[in-house]
């Protein structure tokens, strides 16, 4: 998975630490779970790690740990959520295989810039 993530990896446009939990897998709803969780946009995917606090921006490299998971985001949608949540600054993203993520953090302007960049990397793939 590494070698392929690393020959598939085209720019690196975002990287950081989010809380995240998954809803759903596949349309089935699944019981909420939040943890913290390095994420990672490179390419047409949003990359899972655990382990965040080994990672930061400065040092994190593909190679260097192993994904938890990924989300391919051609075909996703994404929205604004805190109805699903008693946290502030909730956004869930939908895959287009029916799972669900929803990713908050406390600070608004950090979830503000990663709502835009998803949200671009969408529209770009939409437009492809
Ligand atoms: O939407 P819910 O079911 O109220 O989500 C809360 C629960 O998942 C809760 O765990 P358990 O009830 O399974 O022990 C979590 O601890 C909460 O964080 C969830 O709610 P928030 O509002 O934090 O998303």
């Amino acid at each position: 998975f590494e070698l392929t993530f690393l020959m598939r990896s085209q720019e690196l446009e975002k990287a950081g630490l989010l809380n995240k939990t998954k809803i759903a897998e596949g349309g089935r709803k699944l019981r909420k779970n939040w943890s913290p969780s390095w994420v990672v946009l490179v390419g047409n995917s949003l990359v899972f790690f655990k382990d965040p606090k080994s990672q930061t921006p400065s040092n994190w490299k593909p190679g260097n740990s192993r994904p938890e998971s990924s989300v391919d985001l051609r075909g996703a949608q994404l929205h604004w959520a805190n109805e699903l949540s008693s946290k502030k600054n909730v956004f869930k993203l939908r895959t287009v295989t029916g799972n669900e993520f929803l990713l908050q953090s406390e600070t608004d302007s950090l979830i503000k810039e990663w709502y835009d960049t998803i949200q671009n990397v969408i529209d770009r793939l939409d437009r492809e």
